[in-house]
């Protein structure tokens, strides 16, 4: 049968049977020893060939992996079609340097990608607004929404209809309420903000996939918190085509090869949309912090 691992548990995997499938069941399988030999791993979002042996607590094997779409993250996960960052408006504030980068990483990778502001319920509209206009302008679908509240729902489902979409962010931003808010259930476990550090504890430790019944063919993806991709290995010369709205700009530059650093004003047109408010200052200035990280970097290789 072809299914796919939802969630991987103390070394058994539980898989769903294809979407053809009518039955919702979910069977718990271990890995046959092949895959030990050959180093190789299923990984959560693994669309496998599995069978039944129906032995006492085990009820099938997962025989082979089809070929995988990508694999993302660490512990790394598979097939993964659309990512949703996730950050709130405030408890914790968001960290939009982190914000930037997982933006890079995601575009290098060719994945959709769009970002959910969580908690409006408890975040000043301003501050709403304001993150809204500078991620929209610079092309990425935003959402505005409260798990707490339930808000935001239908526009989310919208993107991540006919699709398996991962929920990645900071701990504590309130993903694994949103999955709660998505499916309408109470099944992923959510955690407290820490009050001394304002940080998230942590609470959801692995990677586990979720179906939308009411949506056709629709996966998400619960996962703990990441907060850090590798992106050292981007020459910082390229770093300006994974910033969709300074790529936009740079068309009118003058040099050729302008990396929109030092260049002055009236040669550089990315610095000329910058005064002009074409361009957000954070946004170009996470563009600098990440550009100088990336040279200092290579500077040691
Ligand atoms: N006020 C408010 N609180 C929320 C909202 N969404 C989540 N929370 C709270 O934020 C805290 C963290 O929520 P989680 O869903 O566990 O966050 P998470 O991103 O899954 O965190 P990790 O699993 O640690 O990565 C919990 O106390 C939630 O009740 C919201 O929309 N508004
Ligand atoms: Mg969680
Ligand atoms: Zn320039």
């Amino acid at each position: 049968m072809l299914g796919r691992i939802i969630k991987e548990s103390a070394g058994f995997y539980y898989v769903i049977p294809g979407a053809s499938s009518p039955d919702k069941e979910i069977y718990l399988c271990r890995a046959r020893g092949i895959f030990r030999k050959k180093s190789e791993r299923p990984s959560v979002g693994d669309i496998v060939d599995f069978s039944l042996t129906g032995t006492k607590d085990v009820e099938g094997s997962v025989d082979s992996i089809r070929e995988r779409k990508n694999l993302l993250f660490r512990p790394p996960v598979a097939n993964v079609d659309r990512v949703l960052i996730v950050f709130s408006g405030s408890d914790p504030a968001p960290n939009l340097l982190l914000l930037d980068r997982l933006l890079v990483s995601m575009k290098r990778k060719g994945i959709l990608a769009a970002i959910c502001i969580n908690k409006s319920d408890i975040t000043e509209d301003p501050v709403l607004l304001e993150l809204k206009e500078t991620y929209e302008g610079a092309s990425y679908p935003v959402f505005i929404t409260s798990a707490k509240e339930n808000e935001g729902r239908e526009a989310l489902l919208s993107f991540m209809k006919g699709a398996l979409t991962a929920l990645v962010g900071p701990s504590g931003v309130g993903k694994s309420s949103i999955m709660n808010m998505l499916t309408q259930t109470d099944l992923a476990k959510t955690g407290e903000v820490a009050k001394k550090t304002g940080q998230g504890k942590q609470t959801t430790r692995t990677s586990e996939i979720y179906v939308i019944e009411d949506v056709e063919n629709t996966y998400v993806m619960d996962t703990p918190g990441f907060s850090a991709f590798d992106i050292s290995d981007l020459d910082e010369k390229e770093l300006f085509h994974y910033f969709p709205e300074i790529e936009r700009e740079s068309g009118g530059c003058f040099f050729r090869g302008c990396v929109h650093m030092e260049e002055p004003e009236d040669k550089c047109a990315v610095k000329a949309a910058l005064s002009k408010g074409l361009i957000k200052e954070s946004r170009y200035n996470n563009y600098r912090t990440i550009f100088s990280d990336l040279r200092s970097k290579r500077s040691y290789r």
